[in-house]
């Protein structure tokens, strides 16, 4: 048995960060990581063209002032190679790799309340007990793999865009096959349309995506970001997604402009690129008709660029804009305009079954040598899910999660005394820049542990009455967006069985980071602490 004062489950950026803030304030803590290295979902992502939608020099650490000063991004948007590399970077910096165990899964996690510690357990049997668990097991990193039927009897290769092999997939002279259109295959299928022999996209909804306009990073914007730096990371903490991007929020209505200036406004971001153009007007997320007007303008775009007619109608999306997380890419539209890609909706007629040679929709076998699945993940609550993890009175966290994701702030569960999630639901996480997200969750954490230790406290513990108000809060901000009506994986909507809710904090980074200050300052309202040695209500 291996005693520690706090388990981190994971070693992407939240767990890494944590680690290196508990042993600043004196923790000994410990990291157990699945993987073979640090990344977490920049490790298993490798499928090409994976890349970052947010901008690299706001997607990084902002806990280490000389960190930021060395650290060289080569371009405007991160490659996941490049993501990696940086994540091994900041490990060998601060030394953290000596308190991270690798290729150690967690299978359980058992809360003992006489003793008020978690006993973790691994897949192997190896134990490990703490006064605090902290689930850093990100939000998109637990791959959906649909059960499609006869899977299993395709005879080719088969690839999922969230667990690709570490070494470089050749795909020259292949047919391919690419099911999802998420971001993921977005991103993806312009890369294997060059390598490919054929390449046959199947898709279920078309997407909305938006041109990235990536490019190199000069040296003069590098250090022009340099010497700013602390004015763009307030300027990011102060903005709703934790982001600055080019062109700013627009606060005015899309009807309070006259339809040529709306198109030009459009047609402006359009041209900065990235998803600075979900904010060119205010109303765009919160009005039906003010979100057709900028669907229709990305149709139409949709219409311009992809020849063949019938191509360009499947690829219009019909949901409203960016109900689901909006894509970003590289010449994704444009992939349709070679002649060895094509595009066959299973819409209306879904994948029937697999076969030997590849799979059947609407009476036609379609062959192919290789498939991807960018089917995207069981979101938010699918990695703690799958750890077995019981809180008090034998309550399994999986178990009250399949009803829905029941927390407070994010960050606690009533029933669980001493466990955190890292940007867990219930807080703003994947509405946001995850980095921004991430540094205001680590702090918190941290503080509030380290105030535990001073006040010589042995749980805290969230109470269901603030966990009810809190869900109720998540609930009714989400219903004053649009963000609920069409079928997100922010819903679930993406797994079956899965609770329909929508379950990030809609209200923004700064509104939020707000309310868990206040918590802190009105002696933590909301969470119950026992002193440390009590054994009040012992099982
Ligand atoms: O996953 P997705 P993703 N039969 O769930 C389809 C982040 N990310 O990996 O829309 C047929 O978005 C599904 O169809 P539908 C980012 O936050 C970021 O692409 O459900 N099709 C959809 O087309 C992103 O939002 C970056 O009808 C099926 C696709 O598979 C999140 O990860 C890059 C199906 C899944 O799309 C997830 O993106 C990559 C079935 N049974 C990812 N099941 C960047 O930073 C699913 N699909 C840019």
């Amino acid at each position: 048995m291996i005693k520690k004062d706090v388990i981190v489950v994971g070693a992407g950026f939240a767990g890494m960060q944590l680690l290196h803030h508990l042993r600043r304030e004196g923790f000994n803590a410990l990291i157990l990581e699945s993987a073979s290295e640090v990344g977490g979902t920049w490790f298993h992502n490798r499928y090409p063209g994976c890349r970052c939608d947010v901008e690299s020099m706001q997607y990084s650490y902002q806990f280490d002032k000389e960190l930021e000063q060395e650290w060289k991004w080569t371009e405007l948007y991160p490659s996941q190679p490049e993501i990696l590399e940086y994540a091994k970077h900041v490990a060998s910096r601060f030394d953290l790799k000596k308190d991270i165990q690798f290729n150690t899964r967690v299978q359980s996690a058992e809360y003992r309340k006489n003793h008020q510690h978690w006993l973790i357990t691994t897949t192997t049997g190896e134990q490990f007990q703490a006064q605090f668990c902290i689930m850093a097991t990100g939000n998109l990193s637990v791959p959906n793999t649909p059960r499609f039927n006869g899977l299993e009897d395709f005879k080719g290769e088969v690839y999922h865009t969230a667990r690709w092999p570490e070494q470089p997939v050749d795909f020259t002279g292949k047919r391919v096959a690419v099911i999802g259109t998420g971001s993921s295959g977005i991103q993806a299928i312009p890369v294997v349309a060059e390598q490919a022999r054929q390449l046959t996209v199947f898709q279920r909804s078309a997407s909305y995506s938006l041109p990235a306009g990536n490019r190199p990073l000069s040296t003069e914007e590098i250090n022009n970001t340099r010497n700013n730096y602390q004015q763009l990371r307030d300027k990011a903490s102060q903005s709703f997604g934790g982001v600055v991007f080019k062109g700013e929020v627009n606060e005015q209505s899309v009807f309070d402009v006259s339809e040529t200036e709306q198109q030009a406004e459009f047609e402006q971001r359009w041209q900065d690129g990235g998803v600075g153009f979900t904010h060119s007007y205010s109303d765009l997320l919160l009005n039906s008709d003010a979100n057709e007007i900028a669907s229709e303008f990305i149709r139409n775009k949709i219409r311009t660029i992809v020849k063949d007619k019938t191509t360009a109608e499947l690829l219009c999306p019909t949901d409203l804009f960016a109900c689901k997380r909006p894509c970003i890419d590289t010449n994704y539209y444009d992939t349709y305009n070679r002649d060895n890609v094509s595009l066959v909706s299973i819409k209306d007629n879904p994948i029937e079954c697999f076969t030997e040679k590849g799979l059947i929709t609407d009476n036609t076998e379609y062959q192919f040598d290789a498939l991807i699945l960018a089917t995207g993940f069981d979101a938010m609550t699918g990695a703690v899910r799958n750890i077995k993890i019981e809180g008090n009175d034998q309550q399994r966290l999986d178990n009250i999660w399949s009803q829905g994701s029941d927390n407070y702030l994010g960050l606690a569960v009533h029933g669980f005394p001493n466990l955190f999630t890292v940007t867990g639901p219930g807080s703003p996480s994947v509405l946001t820049n995850v980095m921004v997200s991430i540094h205001q969750h680590v702090n918190w954490i941290t503080d509030c542990i380290s105030y535990m230790r001073t006040k010589q406290l042995g749980s805290i513990e969230a109470t269901i009455k603030a966990q009810t108000s809190w869900l109720e809060q998540v609930n009714t901000i989400a219903g004053y967006t649009l963000y609920p009506s069409c079928n997100s994986w922010y819903l679930g909507a993406n797994i079956p069985s899965k609770p329909r809710q929508f379950m990030p904090y809609a209200g923004g980074v700064p509104g939020y980071r707000q309310i868990c200050q206040s918590v802190v300052e009105n002696d933590y309202e909301g969470f119950q602490f026992q002193p440390a040695g009590s054994t009040s209500n012992d099982h």
